[in-house]
């Protein structure tokens, strides 16, 4: 992975005070993940996917960069527009638009009713997130042609960690959906995700279509371009997500 992609992947998480970095005070857990839509390059989404971290919530993300075909259409059905992020959370029967709303109603329901101080004053929130989408601009914001995995991936990951973003980039551009399992420090998650993976490293892949297993943004990546990206660029490590 180039010093480049990594840099300006790290300016991000600073841009947002490492927020994503460490769970937060914790209130119920959730039987079933939470269903996020939503696309990398969007400030509004990432207020979101750093609300799931501090709150330790698994989610299965469906990626839906703009020109992307397989998601999208499926939220604009459901939810009446193409508007991103939608969250359902299928423990309540909730699906929701509006990123402030989806970040109250989670630490409302799964943190102790306090939303963390970075994402606590939503202008300041929203505007930080702008500013920490320029470093990569338009990484992980547009759908390339991919094959659909038969089965989601799995990516244990933390949202302040520049490698695992590097990592969601690929995944939200070829449009491939995964079961994120969310190991920030302090995570409940960590020592089963140990016991599994033999360290504490993220990112870390499962692939279970084709029994692939890795840590190392700069592996999975070339994983995920060789197996599944299609048309020019496939098989090729690509600088642009
Ligand atoms: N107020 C909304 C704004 C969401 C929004 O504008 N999202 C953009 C992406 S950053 C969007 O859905 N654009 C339509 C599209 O991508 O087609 C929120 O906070 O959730």
């Amino acid at each position: 992975m180039s010093v480049v992609n990594v840099a300006s992947s790290l300016a991000v998480t600073l841009l947002r005070a490492g927020a994503g970095m460490s769970v937060g005070p914790l209130g119920e857990r959730p039987e079933k993940a939470v269903q996020l839509y939503e696309f990398e390059a969007c400030p509004f989404c990432r207020k979101v996917r750093e609300a799931l971290s501090i709150l330790d919530l698994e989610a299965e993300v469906y990626p839906c960069p703009k020109g992307g075909r397989r998601y999208r259409a499926e939220v604009v059905h459901r939810g009446g527009k193409a508007q991103f992020p939608w969250l359902v959370d299928p423990n309540r029967g909730v699906e929701m638009y509006e990123s402030d709303d989806i970040v109250r109603y989670l630490f409302d329901t799964y943190g102790d009713g306090r939303v963390h101080w970075t994402l606590a004053v939503p202008p300041l929130a929203t505007l930080t997130a702008m500013l920490a989408s320029l470093p990569r601009p338009g990484f992980g914001g547009r759908a390339r042609p991919a094959r659909v995995p038969a089965r989601p991936l799995e990516l244990w990951s933390f949202e302040a960690s520049p490698f695992c973003r590097l990592v969601r980039e690929r995944l939200c551009c070829l449009e491939i959906p995964y079961l994120l399992h969310n190991v920030a420090k302090g995570s409940s998650s960590r020592q089963a995700f140990v016991a599994r993976s033999g360290k504490m490293q993220v990112p870390y892949l499962v692939d279970p279509n084709t029994g692939a297993e890795m840590f190392e943004s700069a592996d999975i990546v070339a994983y995920l371009e060789q197996t599944y990206a299609e048309g020019e660029a496939a098989g090729s490590v690509r600088s642009v997500g």
